[in-house]
Parts: C-alpha cells; sequence; structure tokens
C-alpha cells in the first residue's frame, strides 16, 4: 500500500472507494470537541438518544470560552463537565490547554483516525494520526460510532529536504506553503510530507504545519511516524502509543511538491489572510504595538522556550503589550520547572492562563489603528476584536523579534540562535484529565438558562421560491459568516441568540432582511465558507430562513456543516452568472425536491425570469439529507 495516508485510510474504510473525489465513508476511533462548538454537539449526541460514545477515545476540551464576563460561559463548562462524566468521554477543564497540544501530549496515537470540532484537529497529523476537522453534529455521529463520509482526497506528497536554517521555523515552512499555494490550494486535498527532511523536525514542528494546513483548506496533512514521534511519545510516558508507519512508494501522490527547509526564510503573513505572505525583510521597520504568542499552532515548550531564550535579560520594548498564551498547562509547568517563565517575567511579557484566547478575539483585542504579530494561524479581518485590525502571522522567533525592538525585524539579526533541548521526558503528572465515570454510576448532566433547544427545520418545498439575501466576494470565512469574540461565543449553545450576529459585520442589515423575507439565498464566490469549523455558520442562517448557497466553490468543513442543517448549496454552471445575480433577485427553484432526489446533476434555476444552470455536487446520501431539512430529520440523526 504506497502512502501513509491510503495505509490508513485503507484500514478505516467503511464503505467506497479511494478513488479521488467519490464518496467514503471512514471509522473514527478517536474524536475531541472544544467548548465553543462543543456544546452543540453534545446535545445532538444527546439527540441520537446513544447512552455511552462507542469511540476508543473521546475527549471534550475547555479552551476557547474562558472569559467569564457572565454565568453563561462557567454554565457551558458546567454542563460539558457533567456530560463528559456521564456519557464516557475525557474532559479536559478550563486551564488546562488547547484542545490539540493537549491531545497531542495524552492522546495522539499514529495510525489512527481523529475526528474534531475544530478545524486545526489536522495537528495530530504531527503525530501521524489522520485528523480531520468537521462540524459538531458529524463529530457527534462519529461518537456514537458512525462513520464519517467524506470525498475521497487527492494525496499531495510533500518532499522535504534539507534542514531549517537559524532563526527560521515550522512557521515558516507553512507560511511558505501558504504562499505557493493560497487558501484554497489544498481543497479536497491531502498533504503528505516525506523525505530527508522530515526527521529534522521534531513532533511539535511538524504539528505546526499541519496545524495550518487548515489554512490551506486541506482536508488534512500527515508525516510519518518515526524515531522523533517514538522520542515525542517517550517523553510523554506514551512509548507504547507509538507504531512505525511511513508511506512505502510514491506512486499514489497526486503530484509532489519539492521543498527545501534550508532555503526558506522568516516569512509574515500580512493582514488579513494567511495567504498574503512576505519575506520578513520585506516589512522591517513597520512599527508594533502588539506582540501575542501562543495558539495552537505555536505555543509548544519548544516555541516558548525559544521566546524565553531570546529575551533572557533583556527587556521588552515600552510600547509593546507581549501576550503569552501556553499551549498548556503541561508545557508552563516543564517551562517553570527548566527556568524558561522567569526570563519571560523579568522581559515584561504579559502571561496568561493556557487557552485560545485572543486568537478567537476572546480578550487581547489590539489598539486602533496599530500593527500586532501574533504566532497564531488566523488573521482574518476583525478576529482579533478590533475594526480594521492589522494582524501580521510570525513565528515565534519573529515575535520575539518585535517584541524587543518594538518593529518588525529580522530575526536573523538577533545574533546567535538559542539551542533550546526538548525534555527526555516531560513532567506529565499533573496532567488534569478528568476520565469519565464507570457504566452504571448515577450522574447528572448540569444545564443552564444558557442551553436552549435545538431549533426544528422543515423539509425542502416541492418547489422552491426565494430572494437573495446577500451577495459576497471570495474567499468568505465562516468569521465573516459567524463571528466570534467576546460578545458571540458565550451564544453559541442558543441558535436564536446567537442567529442576531448572522453577517453582523460585513452587512448589519442582514439579520432584518433575512428575518422579514421568508426564505432566501446567499451568493458567494470561491472557496465559500473556508476557516473554522463552527456549525453556526450553517445552522443559524438556516434558523434566519438561509435555505440556498449559491457560489463559484465551496469549503469542505462548510459545504458538509450546510448539507447537515438542510441548506442546498448549489455551484453556479457559468461562474460568470455570479455577476449576474444580484441582491433582491427574486430566485425559483422549480421542482427542486424532485429533482434533487432524482439525481439531477444541475438544476434550472430561474432568477427575474432569467434561466440559470446550476450543479448540484452531492451524493444520494446528501440529497436525503438536504431533502428531509436536515440530518437530525433523518431518523434521530444517525442516517
Ligand atoms: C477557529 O480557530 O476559528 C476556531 C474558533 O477554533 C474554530 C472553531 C469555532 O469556531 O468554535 C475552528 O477552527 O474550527
Ligand atoms: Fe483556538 Fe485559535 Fe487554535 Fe482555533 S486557531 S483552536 S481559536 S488557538
Amino acid at each position: 500500500m504506497p502512502t501513509l495516508t491510503e495505509q490508513i485510510i485503507n484500514a478505516h474504510l467503511v464503505s467506497g472507494r479511494m478513488v479521488p473525489g467519490e464518496e467514503i465513508a471512514l471509522k473514527i476511533d478517536q474524536t475531541l470537541t472544544q467548548d465553543a462548538t462543543g456544546t452543540m454537539a453534545y446535545l445532538e449526541f444527546e439527540a441520537m438518544g446513544v447512552p455511552r460514545v462507542r469511540t476508543e477515545v473521546s475527549v471534550s476540551y475547555v479552551d476557547h470560552n474562558l472569559l467569564q464576563t457572565d454565568f453563561k460561559n462557567a454554565d457551558d463548562h458546567r454542563f460539558l463537565q457533567s456530560f463528559a462524566a456521564c456519557h464516557g468521554i475525557y474532559f479536559s477543564p478550563p486551564g488546562n490547554g488547547i484542545c490539540h497540544q493537549v491531545h497531542l501530549e495524552a492522546f495522539g496515537i499514529p495510525g489512527k483516525t481523529l475526528l474534531g470540532s475544530d478545524s486545526h484537529t489536522p495537528t495530530a497529523g504531527g503525530l501521524g494520526m489522520l485528523a480531520m476537522g468537521a462540524g459538531g453534529l458529524d463529530v457527534a455521529l462519529a461518537m456514537a460510532g458512525q462513520p464519517f463520509y467524506l470525498l475521497m482526497p487527492e494525496v499531495i506528497g510533500v518532499r522535504l529536504t534539507g534542514k531549517l536554517p537559524p532563526w527560521v521555523s515550522a512557521k515558516d515552512v507553512i507560511l511558505e506553503l501558504l504562499r505557493r499555494l493560497t487558501v484554497k490550494g489544498g481543497v479536497g486535498k491531502i498533504l503528505e510530507y516525506f523525505g530527508p527532511g522530515v526527521q529534522t523536525l521534531s513532533v511539535p514542528d511538524r504539528a505546526t504545519i499541519t496545524n495550518m494546513g487548515a489554512e490551506l483548506g486541506a482536508t488534512t496533512s500527515i508525516f510519518p511516524s518515526d524515531a522523533m514521534t517514538k522520542r515525542f511519545l517517550a517523553s510523554q510516558g506514551r512509548v507504547a502509543a507509538h507504531r512505525p508507519l511511513r508511506a512505502t512508494s510514491t506512486r499514489g501522490f497526486k503530484e509532489i511538491l519539492e521543498l527545501d527547509l534550508g532555503e526558506i526564510t522568516p516569512k509574515v503573513a500580512c493582514p488579513s489572510s494567511p495567504d498574503s505572505v512576505k519575506d520578513v525583510s520585506e516589512v522591517e521597520g513597520l512599527p508594533v504595538q502588539q506582540v501575542a504568542i501562543g495558539s495552537c499552532s505555536n505555543s509548544s515548550y519548544r516555541d516558548l522556550m525559544m521566546v524565553s531564550k531570546i529575551l533572557a535579560g533583556r527587556k521588552i520594548h515600552p510600547l509593546v503589550s507581549l501576550e503569552i498564551n501556553p499551549g498548556s498547562r503541561q508545557v508552563m509547568e516543564n517551562m517553570a520547572i527548566s527556568g524558561g517563565l522567569l526570563p519571560l517575567i523579568q522581559a515584561g511579557a504579559r502571561i496568561h492562563q493556557s487557552g485560545c484566547l485572543g486568537c478567537i478575539g476572546m480578550g487581547q483585542a489590539p489598539a486602533t489603528n496599530t500593527n500586532c504579530l501574533r504566532t497564531f494561524p488566523r488573521n482574518f479581518p476583525g478576529r482579533s476584536g478590533t475594526k480594521n485590525d492589522q494582524v501580521y502571522l510570525v513565528s515565534p522567533e519573529t515575535a520575539a523579534a518585535a517584541a524587543l525592538h518594538g518593529k518588525i525585524v529580522d530575526p536573523r539579526r538577533l545574533g546567535d540562535y538559542p539551542v533550546i533541548k526538548q525534555p527526555r521526558e516531560f513532567v506529565v503528572k499533573n496532567r488534569q484529565l478528568q476520565a469519565p465515570l464507570e457504566p452504571g454510576q448515577t450522574c447528572e448532566v448540569i444545564r443552564g438558562p444558557n442551553i436552549q433547544p435545538f431549533p426544528k427545520f422543515t423539509p425542502i418545498p416541492e418547489t422552491w421560491e426565494g430572494q437573495v439575501l446577500l451577495k459576497v466576494g471570495d474567499n468568505i470565512t465562516t468569521d465573516h459568516i459567524m463571528p466570534a469574540g467576546s460578545q458571540i461565543l458565550p451564544l453559541r449553545s442558543n441558535i436564536p441568540a446567537i442567529s442576531e450576529f448572522v453577517y453582523h459585520a460585513v452587512d448589519p442589515q442582514f439579520v432584518n432582511r433575512a428575518k422579514n423575507s421568508g426564505e432566501g439565498a446567499i451568493v458567494g464566490g470561491d472557496n465559500y465558507g473556508q476557516g473554522s469549523s463552527r456549525e453556526h455558520a450553517a445552522l443559524a442562517p438556516r434558523f434566519l430562513g438561509v435555505r440556498v448557497k449559491l457560489s463559484k466553490s465551496f469549503a469542505r468543513i462548510h459545504k458538509a456543516n450546510l448539507i447537515n442543517f438542510g441548506i442546498l448549496p448549489l455551484i453556479f454552471e457559468n461562474p460568470a452568472d455570479y455577476d449576474r445575480l444580484q441582491p433582491g433577485d427574486r430566485l425559483v427553484l422549480p421542482d427542486l425536491r424532485q429533482r434533487l432526489l432524482a439525481g439531477a446533476e444541475r438544476l434550472p434555476l430561474m432568477a427575474n425570469g432569467q434561466e440559470y444552470w446550476v450543479r448540484v455536487e452531492l451524493s444520494p446520501r446528501h440529497r436525503q439529507i438536504i431533502a428531509a431539512g436536515g440530518l437530525l430529520n433523518v431518523a434521530g440523526g444517525a442516517g
């Protein structure tokens, strides 16, 4: 069996053929959720009536909604904790760390499949897992023992040679790939890394690269499991989880990209897209007022120790606020033990609890008209919480250099490159993971008033009529559709309330228009719905009456979420028709239900009396779900 991807898929294949573009179903070994998507996912799991998860391991992390400005987040945390205890799920409490970092440390196993209700779940690909992001409902189904359906991706080989030069690190590798491939370059693909350069990268480095494969739109990214993987698992007290895995031939790669690590230079993704990549040297001198180091892409022990060594004995620039968000409690503890925390404190850093924090706008919003350097994976407009924000994505090395100088500086100017030694054995005994109760033990799920019942959705009508409610451009993110941040994230378990914020920053009138127009459609460009896995970006528009989305192409997870909640994703047969449709246009899809269920691959669409043609790229299973008005209407969701 040639590629590692094919080996793992083959071992988990429940149905379908491994032919790119065909629908396959995979057995899922492990699941993860985080709180912002997890509360809804567990409510959906509960609706399926399955008493205990049927996976090998399922973990519920609390890492996103850590601000407790009122009862809502705290209530959801209690719900998640009690729900996990009752249903066979491990629980990682607030402050314990970002789901992806903790999963690498405590649960990831090479060769296993992992489905997570977070788009950065592919982080675990750094350990040789086939790890994918999905909407909460798909994760709920996996917990209920159902397979995960996806289109078989093309496997792209990325052949790594050479070794990273000093001051260049894993973040620069993935930024280089984003420069080459853009935010839609990975759609429908899995990136599999191989070649002699692989062994020069540690597991956390690999995880930085697979993490931001999400920004390429890739289904996932994966590294082999080798001696480096074994060393990492041993350092976590889990050497027994190791097994060697690698591609045995390159025949299965659709294409091979060559990347000489030795040629990579420090990179920066400029505002406001992860693929607006330049060399750091091109933006040197730009004043910087905030530097934030953390997130699931760069907050491992190595990353923070690097920053600590760079700052040791120095003070940060007086006009810079340096925020340190450790990836996990374990990272913090081991930093403290090996003396890495003190230099950060003495240099003037603001050290926060472990979690997502400013990465998803939960605090740490930058000041107006200032530049901000972050080691995070995303810099979509306004995501930081500040309007017109100017967020640059960089490596920890480049971030630390800016914190010292108050401006962007090529880190290669800093002198000797610090050597970071990974502990042979991390102190792991304080992992604050709570195991579930044994079956049969009495337990109670605690629900606060923030949790509102799930809305009911109607099946698709025979003929659909509606109006174009909004027209947007290319690469619209789920942050545009359903923003996050401290005001909106606490409403994730209350669909009527969160729906008030759909397309909030793009068009503040959208919600009223949708509510007053009956059913409607949204018209989008290429790669519609890229970014986060949040199913609320489908669920909330659906609640407002959006039944159809028309675009030039869709991002994978968002398209799956649309289907799950009964929204019909249609593709312009002639992309130029995008220019002809306008907000307010009256649309009719004649005999929609019958055509959809009969398997029509193209549908006539009447708009203002003119006929257009749209493509339907849906499997028979998808068509059933959409016709029923959503997956939860199909035999309790387990269909
Ligand atoms: C993100 O980075 O955008 C998030 C917040 O982690 C999301 C999940 C969410 O919206 O809750 C993701 O990546 O899927
Ligand atoms: Fe959290 Fe940011 Fe990672 Fe999303 S990208 S999981 S918000 S740290």
